[in-house]
C-alpha cells in the first residue's frame, strides 16, 4: 500500500465507500475552498474531484484565525445523498451538514444543527433511520474554551437542524488525553465506537469500543489502543484520527488515518504537516487488529505546470477568501493578476494563492511581473511562519528580497537582478522587447526543498530538509527546514506554497510544481 495516500497537508480523513468507489474528505482550517473530496477505485490512486465548500458563505471563515475554521469532517452516504458533517470553529456556523448527489459537487449551502457544542462530529443512522451526531465535547470558544467533556452523542433532526435530546456521554477511551474524532458504525451484531485519544501530537492513538446499539453502552476493546506510534521508532508518527472502510475486492478492512512523516535520527520534525495514511485491519473475536502504519511513498516524480488561464483545478487554495476573489484571470489574459495587500505574507488575509507541498523533495517555480508592484513566491505555514521571495521592478532590473520569518524573528537578503538575466526561453521571441529595461520587474522565482543524503546531515542538520530561495537563477538563501515544520510552527496545517502580492499589481504568467520522493528515515 502506498503511504501516505494523500501526501501534503491532509489531516482528519473521513472515508466512505459507495458503489465500489472510495471518497475521502479532509480538514482545511483557514483555507478556501474548503473540504477537498478525493476519489479512488483501489485506495492507492487518488484524484481530487472537487471541494465541498466552493462558496465562502458555506463556511463563514473570513475572520477565523489560522489553525481554526474547518476541523475534522465526517463523510457519509445515506438515502442516495452524500452527507458531510463538520463543526466550523472560529466562525458563526458551528455544526453544519452539507449534502450533494454528486460528491464532486455542487454541494448545498448546509443545514446548521443547533445544540452541539464540540468538535469532530460523526453522523450515523440507526436501523429505523434516526440520525445521531456523535462528537468530542471539546470547547473551542467562549468562557469554557479549552475544556473537555468526553465523547458525546445526540439524536438529531437533520431537516429542522436541531438536537432532539440532551447530549449523552459515551465511552471516552482508555484515559489518555483528548478523546476525539469519534466514528460510529455497525458490523455484525455490534455497534462500534472508534475514537482518537492522546492528542494529535506524538501521543496520538486510535481506540475502539463496542455495544449493542448505536447509543451504547459501549465497552472498550481488551487491547486498546489498536493503533499508535507513541514510543515506537517509526518514521510515521502521530498516527490517529481514523475512519474504517471495507477494503477493495473483499480484502481486509482499511483504516484511513492521519500521521506525519518525521525526518532524521531524532524524528522530531515533519515539514509537510499531518498527511493521510492507510493501514489494514483483521478481525478477531469481533475486535479489529491493525497492522502498523508504514511509510511507502509512491515512486517517481510529479511535474505539474499551470498556465493560469483558469483556477478550475480544485487544488488551489487561498486564505479566508476564495482563490477567484484573490486573483483575477481577466485583467491580463493568460496571466493571474494579484492586487497587493499591505504586509504581504505577514497579513492576516494576504493576497496569496497556493498549493500544498506534497513531496519532501520539491520545486515550486513562478514567473512574475512585478514592474507595477511588489510580490512573488512564498511558502506559508501561517502569518508568523513563512518564507518569501518578493520581487519589485526598479527600472533597470528587479530587486528581489528573500525573507525568512519564524515567529518574532525575521531575516532578509536582497539582490538586484539585471533585466538581461531573465532567461530568454521564458519569453516568446515575438514578445521580447527591444529595450531590456522594459523587462524590469520580470523574474523567475523558485522555492526548492531537498533532503540531505543519508548520513550527511550531521547533528545540526539532523531531521532537517533544506529550503533554497532562488531568484533569476541566484540562490538568495538556503535555510534549515526544521523552522518551517508543523512542530516548530505548532500548526494543524502544513506547507502551502504559492504566489502573493504586497503592493500594487503583480501578474503571474507561469506556475509549476515538481515533486519527487527520496528515501529517508
Ligand atoms: C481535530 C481534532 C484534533 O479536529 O485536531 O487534536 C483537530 N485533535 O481531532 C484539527 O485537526
Amino acid at each position: 500500500m502506498i503511504n501516505p495516500i494523500l501526501p501534503g497537508f491532509h489531516p482528519d480523513p473521513s472515508v466512505v465507500l459507495v458503489d465500489g468507489v472510495y471518497y475521502i474528505a479532509t480538514s482545511t482550517f483557514e483555507y478556501l475552498p474548503g473540504l477537498p473530496i478525493f476519489r479512488s477505485h483501489d485506495l492507492v490512486t487518488w484524484e481530487q474531484i472537487g471541494n465541498v465548500a466552493t462558496r465562502p458563505e458555506q463556511l463563514g471563515i473570513e475572520q477565523a484565525a489560522s489553525g481554526m475554521g474547518v476541523w475534522a469532517p465526517t463523510l457519509r452516504h445515506h438515502d442516495g445523498r452524500f452527507h458531510l458533517i463538520v463543526i466550523v470553529t472560529g466562525g458563526p456556523r458551528g455544526c453544519v451538514v452539507f449534502t450533494a448527489e454528486d460528491p464532486a459537487g455542487p454541494w448545498d449551502d448546509g443545514t446548521e444543527i443547533a445544540g452541539i457544542e464540540g468538535i469532530d462530529p460523526d453522523l450515523a443512522w440507526d436501523d429505523d433511520g434516526n440520525a445521531y451526531v456523535t462528537y468530542s465535547g471539546f470547547i473551542t470558544s467562549g468562557p469554557a474554551a479549552g475544556t473537555h467533556h468526553g465523547i458525546q452523542q445526540v439524536r438529531v433532526d437533520l431537516t429542522a437542524g436541531k438536537a432532539l435530546e440532551e447530549p449523552r456521554p459515551l465511552w471516552s477511551g482508555t484515559g489518555r488525553q483528548f478523546p476525539e474524532a469519534p466514528h460510529v458504525f455497525r458490523r455484525g451484531e455490534f455497534w462500534y465506537l472508534l475514537i482518537a485519544e492522546g492528542g494529535t501530537e506524538r501521543g496520538h492513538a486510535v481506540s475502539i469500543a463496542r455495544g449493542p446499539s448505536i447509543t451504547g453502552p459501549f465497552s472498550g476493546a481488551p487491547a486498546n489502543p489498536i493503533v499508535t506510534a507513541a514510543g515506537y521508532d517509526s518514521p510515521v508518527q502521530c498516527v490517529g484520527h481514523a475512519d474504517l472502510v471495507a477494503g477493495p475486492d473483499g480484502g481486509d478492512d482499511v483504516l484511513v488515518l492521519l500521521g506525519v512523516r518525521v525526518l532524521g535520527r531524532t524524528k522530531a520534525f515533519s515539514p509537510l504537516g499531518r498527511e493521510t495514511f492507510a493501514t489494514t485491519v483483521t478481525w478477531h473475536d469481533g475486535w479489529p487488529q491493525a497492522r502498523p502504519v508504514r511509510v511507502l511513498p509512491s515512486a517517481g516524480a510529479v511535474s505539474e505546470s499551470f498556465d493560469l488561464t483558469s483556477l478550475d483545478d480544485p487544488g488551489w487554495l487561498a486564505i479566508g477568501r476564495s482563490p477567484e476573489s484573490v486573483g483575477s484571470l481577466t485583467e491580463a489574459p493568460g496571466r493571474l493578476t494579484l492586487h497587493g495587500v499591505t504586509g504581504g505574507m505577514r497579513a492576516f488575509r494576504p493576497a496569496f494563492i497556493g498549493r500544498r507541498q506534497r513531496h519532501l523533495t520539491s520545486t515550486f517555480t513562478a514567473t512574475v511581473d512585478a514592474s507595477r508592484g511588489a510580490g512573488g513566491l512564498a511558502c506559508r505555514y501561517d502569518e508568523h511562519f513563512h518564507l518569501s521571495l518578493e520581487a519589485r521592478g526598479d527600472g533597470h532590473g528587479t530587486t528581489v528580497t528573500a525573507t525568512a520569518k519564524l515567529a518574532d524573528l525575521e531575516q532578509s537578503w536582497t539582490t538586484q537582478i539585471p533585466a538581461a538575466h531573465l532567461p530568454a526561453a521564458q519569453i516568446p521571441a515575438a514578445q521580447i522587447p527591444a529595450a531590456r529595461p522594459e523587462l524590469a520587474g520580470q523574474v523567475e522565482l523558485r522555492i526548492e526543498t531537498s533532503l540531505p543524503a543519508p548520513g550527511t546531515g550531521g547533528p545540526e542538520g539532523d531531521g532537517a530538509d533544506r529550503i533554497r530561495l532562488i531568484a533569476g537563477g541566484i540562490c538568495l538563501a538556503e535555510l534549515d527546514g526544521r523552522y518551517w515544520s508543523s512542530e516548530t510552527a505548532a500548526s494543524f496545517t502544513g506547507r502551502v506554497t504559492g504566489v502573493f502580492a504586497s503592493e500594487g499589481t503583480v501578474t503571474v504568467s507561469h506556475f509549476a510544481y515538481h515533486g519527487q520522493e527520496t528515501p529517508f528515515c
